[in-house]
C-alpha cells in the first residue's frame, strides 16, 4: 500500500470469501504446498462423504496440463434447487457460503449426511477459477466461478451467472475443477506423490471405494480398491512380516456416538505399530479412541487369561504394552464435532471417544473370542504377551543401565565422544561419524565451540531384529543414547536434548548406506520423536574434486560431475573420494561441516505408515520384499532423493 494511513473508509466488515484469502492460514493452514494440496482434499472429502453414505462407488482425480484438477463422482450430485432461505441454488451455497467457523482442523466432520460442502467454498475462494457439472435426474448443471477485480478489488470465487440446465445426461454425479490461485501460492503445483500416498490411504479407510488418479502433466495413472479396508491396510504394512497368526483380527461396530474399525495382528517383532484416524484423519499422537481401545483390549485378554487358567492366581496381570508386542493395528472411528489436541494437532481429545470405543471393543472382541476360530488367536496374544512380561523385566535392568549414563560415572560409554564448548542444545550439533579415522578428522576440522563428534568404529546392530534390552546392551547404541541426554522409548523427553541437530555421517557406499539405515531405525524406532521434531539430518559428504593449477571444486552427485568437469577446463584432475577417512581436516570442515557451505538433508515421517513399511522392509528378515522393494526404489540410497524415497 502506497500510504499508511487509515480512515473510515478502509475499515471494512469482512464478508464471505473474501476473509479466507486475507486469512488463508486459518482455513487452510499454510500458503505452502500442505495448504495448496489442502484446496484438493477439501473437495475430495465431499465425494468420500457421499460415498461413505451408500451412494456411488468412485473418485475420480484428474492433474490437468494447465495446473488445475478436476474432481469426479458418481454419487447424487450437489443439490440443484434453491435454498430456501438464501434463495440460492444448492450448489451455489455450496461454493459461496462460509462454514461457520472456518477454523482450520478443527471441522466438525459430516461422516453420516447433512453436513455437505464443508469447506469447498475455501477452495472456491482460493482459486483463480471454479466450474462444476452436477448430473442429475437426467439433467445436467453447470455452473463457473472466478476470483476477480471488481470495481477495482479483488473478489473472491465469484459466481459467473446462475446455475444452469445445459442440457441432457447419462451420467449421475459431480465434476469440479478448479486452478489454485498463483496470488495466492505462488508457483506451487500439485504433486503427484503427495496425492497418491493420501488417496492410497483414503482406499485403505474406506472399503469398496475406488480412488483413480490421472496425472495428464506426466501421464502417470493409479488406481485403488481395497475391499478388505483396514484389513488390506494391515497386510500391506505387514508384508514381508512373519505373522503370528494367518490373517488379521477385524471388527466394526457403531453407537450413537461412534462408528469404529479395528484390524490387528500379531508379528514375530517386537514393536508396537498402532495407526489411529478420526474421520479419515491420521492422529498421529494418538488420543482418547486409541486410550480406550489399548484399555480395552488389555482388560478382556487379561480376564481370558485368568478364566481360562492360563495366567495362574498368584501371577500378575499382564501388562497393556505385553500385549502390544509386535502388533500392527488400525483403528478408525468416525464421529461429530471432533477436537484434536497436542503439539500437532494431531490427537483426538473427546473423552466421550475412549469410553464409547473401550466400551464397544469390549463388547465385540469378546463376542470373537466365543468363537471357536479365534482360540488359536487367543493362543497367540497370550504367549506373546508371556514373552513380553518376560523380556520386560530383562529391559527394566537395561533401562536401569540407560538411565544411569545419565550420572556421573557415564565417562566410560561417551569415553569417544569430544564434546563441544556450547551448553546449549539448540546451538549444539552431534555428528555421528562412520569409522575412527573420518571421526579424528571430524575431530580436528570442526568447530569446537558447538559440535561434537561420536565416531561409530563398527555397525551399530540392527534395531529391527533384536529385543530392546540387546538394543540397549549395545555398546555404539548407549553410547548414542547417553550423548543426546533425552532417554528413550516412552521414557524419551524432548525437553533434554543435548544437541538439536543429530547430523548423520556416513560414507557414500553400500556400507556407508546401512549404517545410516541401522541409525535411522533405531531413531525410528526408540526416538521417533527426533526425527518427528526435525532433529535428524543426513551430511552429504562430496564425492569428487576437479581440481587444477589455480582450481578446486568438490561435486557431491555423479551427475553434477560432467558440469564440473566442463568448468574446470584443460588439464583437470579428478580425485574421487571413497570414504570420509580420505579427507584431510580442512577439507571435511570447508564440504561437509561448515554450515555455510554443508549441505543437510532433513529427515521427516509424513506418513507413519508408509515410514514404518519402509523400515521393516528395509532392515527386516524377509530378504525377497527387500529386494523387491529396492527395485522399486532404486534410488533410495540416493541423498538428495532421502526425504522422498525413505520417509516423507
Ligand atoms: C447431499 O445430500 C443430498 C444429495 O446430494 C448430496 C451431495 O451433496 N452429494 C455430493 C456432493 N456428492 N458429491 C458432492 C461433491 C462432489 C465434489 C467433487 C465436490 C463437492 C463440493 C461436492
Amino acid at each position: 500500500m502506497a500510504n499508511n494511513t487509515y480512515d473510515s473508509k478502509d475499515i471494512v466488515v469482512l464478508e464471505g470469501l473474501d476473509a479466507v484469502r486475507l486469512r488463508p492460514g486459518m482455513y487452510i493452514g499454510t500458503t505452502g504446498p500442505k495448504g495448496f494440496h489442502h484446496l484438493l482434499w477439501e473437495i475430495v472429502d465431499n465425494s468420500i462423504d457421499e460415498i461413505s453414505n451408500g451412494y456411488g462407488d468412485t473418485i475420480t482425480i484428474t492433474l490437468n496440463k494447465d495446473g488445475s484438477a478436476t474432481v469426479t463422482d458418481n454419487g447424487r450430485g450437489i443439490p440443484v434447487d434453491l435454498h430456501p432461505t438464501l434463495k440460492k441454488s444448492g450448489v451455489e451455497v455450496v461454493f459461496t457460503q462460509l462454514h461457520a467457523g472456518g477454523k482450520f482442523n478443527n471441522k466438525s466432520y459430516s461422516y453420516s449426511g447433512g453436513l455437505h460442502g464443508v469447506g469447498a467454498s475455501v477452495t472456491n475462494a482460493l482459486s483463480e477459477w471454479l466450474k462444476v457439472e452436477v448430473h442429475k435426474n437426467g439433467r445436467k448443471y453447470y455452473m463457473e466461478f472466478s476470483s476477480r477485480e471488481i470495481n477495482g478489488k479483488l473478489k473472491s470465487g465469484v459466481p459467473l451467472g446462475e446455475l444452469e440446465d445445459v442440457g441432457p445426461t447419462k451420467q449421475k454425479g459431480t465434476v469440479v475443477t478448479f486452478l489454485p490461485d498463483k496470488r495466492m501460492f505462488g508457483d506451487i503445483v500439485f504433486n503427484f506423490e503427495t496425492i497418491n500416498k493420501r488417496i492410497k490411504e483414503l482406499a485403505f479407510l474406506n472399503k469398496g471405494l475406488k480412488i483413480e488418479l490421472t496425472d495428464l502433466r506426466q501421464d502417470l495413472h493409479v488406481a485403488y480398491h481395497y475391499e478388505g479396508g483396514i484389513k488390506d491396510f494391515i497386510e500391506y504394512i505387514d508384508e514381508g512380516k512373519t505373522k503370528l497368526f494367518s490373517t488379521p483380527m477385524y471388527f466394526s461396530a457403531e453407537s450413537d456416538i461412534v462408528k469404529l474399525e479395528v484390524a490387528i495382528e500379531y508379528t514375530d517383532s517386537y514393536t508396537e505399530n498402532t495407526f489411529s484416524y478420526v474421520n479419515n484423519i491420521p492422529t498421529t499422537e494418538g488420543g482418547t479412541h486409541e486410550t480406550g481401545f489399548k484399555s480395552a483390549w488389555t482388560k478382556v485378554f487379561n480376564d481370558y487369561a485368568r478364566s481360562s487358567g492360563y495366567l495362574k492366581d498368584k501371577e500378575q496381570n499382564f501388562l497393556g504394552e505385553d500385549f502390544r508386542e509386535g502388533i500392527t493395528c488400525v483403528i478408525a472411528v468416525k464421529m461429530h464435532n471432533v477436537e484434536f489436541e497436542g503439539q500437532t494437532k494431531t490427537k483426538l481429545g473427546n473423552p466421550e471417544a475412549k469410553t464409547e470405543v473401550e466400551r464397544l471393543t469390549i463388547q465385540e472382541i469378546t463376542k470373537l473370542l466365543d468363537n471357536k476360530d479365534y482360540e488359536k488367536f487367543a493362543t497367540v496374544v497370550l504367549d506373546k504377551a508371556k514373552a513380553a512380561a518376560k523380556t520386560r523385566e530383562a529391559a527394566k535392568r537395561a533401562k536401569e543401565i540407560s538411565r544411569a549414563t545419565k550420572n556421573a560415572d557415564n565417562f566410560n560409554l561417551v569415553g569417544k565422544l569430544a564434546a563441544c564448548t556450547s551448553k546449549k542444545g539448540e546451538k549444539s550439533e552431534l555428528f555421528i561419524v562412520e569409522g575412527d579415522s573420518a571421526g579424528g578428522s571430524a575431530k580436528q576440522g570442526r568447530d569446537r565451540m558447538f559440535q561434537a563428534i561420536l565416531p561409530l568404529k563398527g555397525k551399530p546392530l540392527n534395531a529391527e531384529k533384536k529385543r530392546i534390552d540387546q538394543v540397549l546392551g549395545n555398546e555404539e547404541i548407549r553410547t548414542i543414547i547417553s550423548a543426546l541426554e533425552t532417554g528413550i522409548g516412552e521414557d524419551y523427553n524432548g525437553e533434554n536434548l543435548r544437541y538439536h541437530k543429530v547430523i548423520i555421517l556416513s560414507d557414500a557406499d553400500q556400507d556407508g548406506g546401512h549404517i545410516r539405515a541401522i541409525l535411522l531405525t533405531f531413531f525410528f524406532r526408540y526416538m521417533r520423536n527426533l526425527i518427528m521434531d526435525g532433529h535428524v539430518y543426513i551430511g552429504l559428504p562430496p564425492l569428487y574434486r576437479v581440481f587444477k593449477k589455480g582450481y578446486s571444486e568438490y561435486v557431491y552427485s555423479d551427475y553434477e560431475l560432467p558440469a564440473a568437469i566442463e568448468r574446470a577446463g584443460k588439464g583437470y584432475q579428478i580425485q574421487r573420494y571413497k570414504g570420509l577417512g580420505e579427507m584431510n581436516p580442512e577439507q571435511l570442515w570447508e564440504t561437509t561441516m561448515d554450515p555455510d557451505k554443508r549441505t543437510l538433508v532433513q529427515v521427516t515421517i509424513d506418513d507413519a505408515a508408509e515410514a514404518e513399511k519402509m523400515v521393516t522392509t528395509w532392515m527386516g528378515d524377509n530378504i525377497d520384499a527387500r529386494k523387491a522393494y529396492i527395485a522399486l526404489h532404486a534410488n533410495f540410497n540416493r541423498e538428495d532423493k532421502f526425504n522422498e524415497e525413505f520417509m516423507d
